[in-house]
């Protein structure tokens, strides 16, 4: 498949101004009519062919303002249609094409998941529905009529406003949808099928009242609760914060049990993955609580940022999704507790996106090139898209950064936009020049930010000497210095910031100092004592922070920094680089044991009820192994790494049994299961001290777990008793997964949480473990959900046992994406990707890796998605 390129961006030579579509619905042969009004441009010639895209479409009928095309005006294959020489003045061109909706397991375009009827556009879905302009910068006005059986579909659905409904002969019925907000048509959605309705309202600000409809199978209805609290919650939100109000009758969600990511933004009807709208205290944790809450909110917050002005083209993706991450992570921020969110989304971003962006697979925010556009919905574009907006809030103030989004919705609302036309209306709305900013939408890879200070005892003066580099990465080997806004703070000894100066000849704003060369020297003046510095505060730039602290200087910083987002980075540095040190030992076989340094700031955080609960059980969480493989960054031995931080764990739990035992045992909520915030952090604290208390092997402790998995009234505490007695290998393991499976067997939501705990089991059995589960009878490799609980955990959540020193981990993978991508080249595409990081392995695993990559290449049938995934990730 030939490159796209963003500098060869075009606009397209004719434009389609309404969209009547007719769907007949049938399982194997749904029949569907479309009637387009196109329109030439004026840049247009004349008589230029037509072209639109299909994929997989049979065209049965083809006429131009009602009159059968002639054979020879015309060519339609399977991925294209070619209208030779339409009629200079506007025309209406219908299409019949007819599909099968049962045989469509790609999950793109129009497929049926457990007999609903459902369609997932985004990115080039529409496609293969009927032959378009299936680009974003087409926008139309759609109506859309659905016929089918009422027996089998009593639910008819499609964006916009019910405009008509009626009984046909034979038991059909339809339904006429009429949406009078221009779209492109990845905004398209329709869902037919029996499914039960949960209804409520919502009031505007401005008066107007909004039907909400959740939409789920039979007998779902009442865990659709937190999601329309979500919603609401999210629609009220965005008026208050952004001043952004719904702007048709009617809201719709539906959720379904096969799809490919998490929910889609369709214009007023949103198709979700079940797992991000249902939830009770029986079969969700806290953490899916907060992951309903977020997406229900991410995707209520596209319609404006991303539906109402939309992406000119797929390079902008960006656009859309940088912005509309910013906007749910600040609203869960605003229902939550502001620093633990902070320090989750970090954490998502470290462990995601700085990988991402330190292997093969690295691509600007904004991509100059792609082969297959799904491939570019990244930790990178999204998460690290959402930094670069929460920087140009940093940079231009919240007054300056509401006025620029402000001007940005005025001007373009209604239009397919660019990056460029959204940092224009900051920098007009907040008279600022963005012109170097705008680089974190070009440059890929990681800034490593270095900061080496000195104080000068005589001359009262405290010195910052500051660089930046971008170490190189595919197709980049030199970078520019970026603008990089340092939230600091100078902490005197008595833990209190000291209140300097702006030194000069350099930009401080407020709390910020902004780095824009690529080095630079910040001297403050009339500093009394030797300072220590906290920078970086609340994250504020992606970047690697390069700064040597002293123990005592990071212990000082874990329990004085009055941010807390540097209280906890302090700990985990702490715990880094002694996780480092121990990995080394490891790798030799020599003996390693914890530092106390690293003990007591652990201890001290256990106690310190002043912070947040929640928080507390972040900071007191040890570095992932993959965390700690990414600091190691080469010949990287998970094996040895596994092994220190069981050892830290061990070391940590055995000095203070007695304080991790009354806080695993005494911490509990009080009351019935409630998830809010605060309730969640407390059991979050809880279990975290239950997995210091248990330790492996220790017979009490275990029995405790066990009690805990026996005894809990809720999923998050039932999980996490029965991750630790699996994952530590407990006498009652096999009792509890049996258990386990008794009562879920009939919830695949609480099913792919017992698939996945059994996936991430350490140790050498794991391989086995996943084979074994693969041939289980409640395994079925066409839902995806199933597929990334069981593969996607093991690939990603099983470091030792993916990259095992013999190569079956990758032999199972490679094996498992080859069988997937027939059938569903995305789940297949977004697997592989589990093997991105192969170069930094030891070099006798990162051959065996190479040799799986390089098995997946050699397959001639390989997707376009596989292949665009394998060949970046051998290059
Ligand atoms: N916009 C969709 C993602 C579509 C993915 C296409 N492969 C969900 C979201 O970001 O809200
Ligand atoms: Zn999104």
């Amino acid at each position: 498949a030939p490159a796209i390129r963003l500098e060869d961006y075009q606009p397209p030579a004719y434009r389609i101004d309404t969209v009547h579509l007719n769907v007949d619905l049938d399982p194997s042969a749904t029949r569907v009519t479309a009637t387009l009004k196109l329109r030439r441009q004026p840049e247009t010639p004349a008589g230029s062919p037509l072209l639109l895209d299909g994929d997989e479409l049979t065209l049965t009928e083809i006429r131009i303002n009602g009159n059968p095309l002639a054979e020879t005006a015309f060519k339609a294959d399977a991925q294209q249609l070619e209208v030779s020489a339409p009629p200079a003045e506007p025309f209406d061109l219908t299409l019949v094409t007819e599909i099968n909706p049962d045989a469509n397991t790609k999950l793109m375009g129009l497929y049926r998941s457990s007999g609903t009827y459902c369609t997932q556009c985004e990115a080039e879905g529409f496609r293969r529905i009927t032959y378009f302009l299936d680009r974003p910068d087409v926008l139309s006005v759609y109506t859309t009529r659905l016929e089918a059986p009422k027996k089998d579909c009593p639910v008819l659905l499609a964006n916009g406003n019910l405009a008509e409904t009626g009984e046909l002969d034979d038991g059909r019925h339809f339904a006429v949808w009429h949406d009078p907000h221009p779209k492109p048509a990845y905004l398209f959605a329709l869902v037919a099928g029996n499914l039960a309705e949960v209804s409520d309202s919502f009031t505007t600000a401005s008066g107007k009242g909004v039907a909400l409809n959740i939409y789920v199978e039979h007998g779902k209805e009442d865990r659709c609760g937190w999601a329309m609290d979500s919603l609401k919650r999210s629609m009220r939100w965005d008026e208050e914060v952004f001043g952004r109000e719904y702007d048709l009758d009617v809201f719709n969600i539906v959720a379904v049990s096969d799809f490919n990511m998490g929910a889609m933004e369709n214009k007023g009807l949103n198709i979700f993955n079940d797992k991000y709208v249902l939830a009770d205290p029986e079969t969700a944790t806290d953490q899916d609580y907060a992951n309903i809450e977020a997406v229900i909110a991410h995707e209520y917050f596209h319609n404006w940022t991303g539906n109402r002005i939309t992406c000119r083209d797929w390079f902008q993706l960006c656009l859309k999704e940088g912005l509309t991450v910013f906007r749910d992570q600040e609203f869960s921020s605003d229902m939550r507790s502001r620093a633990v969110k902070r320090i989750a989304d970090v954490r998502l971003l470290k462990s995601h996106q700085f990988p991402e962006d330190a292997g093969p697979l690295a691509h600007p925010v904004r991509p100059k090139i792609y082969h297959e556009i799904n491939n570019f919905y990244t930790a990178t574009v999204y998460e690290k898209g959402a930094e670069v907006v929460r920087m140009l809030k940093t940079l231009l103030g919240d007054e300056g950064f509401r006025a620029g989004l402000d001007l940005y919705f005025d001007r373009h609302d209604g239009e397919a936009t660019t990056i460029e036309a959204f940092l224009a209306s900051f920098e007009e709305a907040a008279g600022a020049d963005l012109s170097q900013f705008a680089l974190w939408y070009e440059q890929a890879g990681t800034p490593i930010v270095t900061a080496e200070t000195e104080y000068d005892p005589d001359r009262k003066t405290f010195t910052l000497s500051l660089s930046q580099e971008i170490p190189p990465v595919p197709g980049q080997k030199t970078s520019r210095a970026a603008v990089i806004p340092l939230r600091f703070g100078l902490i005197g000894p008595n833990g209190e910031d000291l209140d300097v100066a702006a030194p000069e000849g350099a930009i401080v704003a407020g709390d910020v100092l902004i780095l824009d060369k690529a080095h630079q020297d910040v001297t403050f003046e009339n500093v009394a004592a030797p300072p220590v510095l906290s920078l970086l505060r609340g994250f504020s730039a992606p970047v690697r922070l390069n700064q040597h602290l002293e123990p005592r200087d990071l212990a000082f910083l874990a329990a004085q920094d009055k941010d807390p987002f540097n209280r906890w980075q302090a700990v985990q540095t702490l715990a880094m680089r002694d996780l480092v040190r121990m990995t080394h030992l490891c790798s030799q076989d020599q003996p390693a044991t914890c530092s106390k340094d690293v003990i007591d700031v652990f201890a001290a955080i256990l106690e310190d009820a002043a912070l947040d609960d929640a928080l507390r059980a972040l900071a007191l969480t040890l570095p992932s192994e993959a965390d700690i493989a990414q600091e190691i960054g080469k010949d990287v031995d998970p094996d040895a790494i596994h092994a220190a931080r069981s050892i830290m764990r061990r070391d940590i739990g055995s000095e203070h049994k007695t304080a991790f035992q009354r806080f695993a045992t005494g911490f509990a909520p009080e009351g019935p299961f409630s998830p809010d915030a605060a309730s969640a952090g407390k059991r979050a604290l809880a279990n975290r001290a239950l997995s210091y208390f248990a330790l492996p092997g220790d017979a009490a402790g275990q029995d405790t777990v066990w009690q805990r998995f026996t005894s809990a009234d809720n999923m998050t505490d039932r999980l996490a008793a029965l991750t630790l007695l699996v994952h530590d290998g407990a006498p009652q393991k096999d009792d509890a997964l049996e258990a386990y499976r008794d009562r879920y067997k009939d919830n695949s939501l609480a099913m792919d949480k017992w698939f996945m705990t059994q996936a991430t089991t350490p140790g050498p059995k794991a391989v086995d473990i996943v084979i074994a589960l693969m041939g289980h009878p409640l395994y079925d490799a066409t839902n995806p959900n199933r597929v990334r609980a069981l593969l996607q955990s093991f690939a990603t959540g099983n470091p030792t046992q993916f990259a095992r020193a013999d190569g079956a981990g990758f032999e199972l993978v490679a094996e498992s994406v080859l069988e997937i991508d027939k059938r569903n080249p995305q789940v297949a595409s977004r697997l592989l990707t589990s093997f991105r990081s192969w170069r930094a392995l030891d070099p006798q695993r990162s051959a065996l890796a190479e040799s799986a990559l390089l098995r997946v290449s050699a397959c001639e049938e390989l997707s376009r998605d596989s292949r665009d995934i394998v060949d970046r990730t051998l290059q």
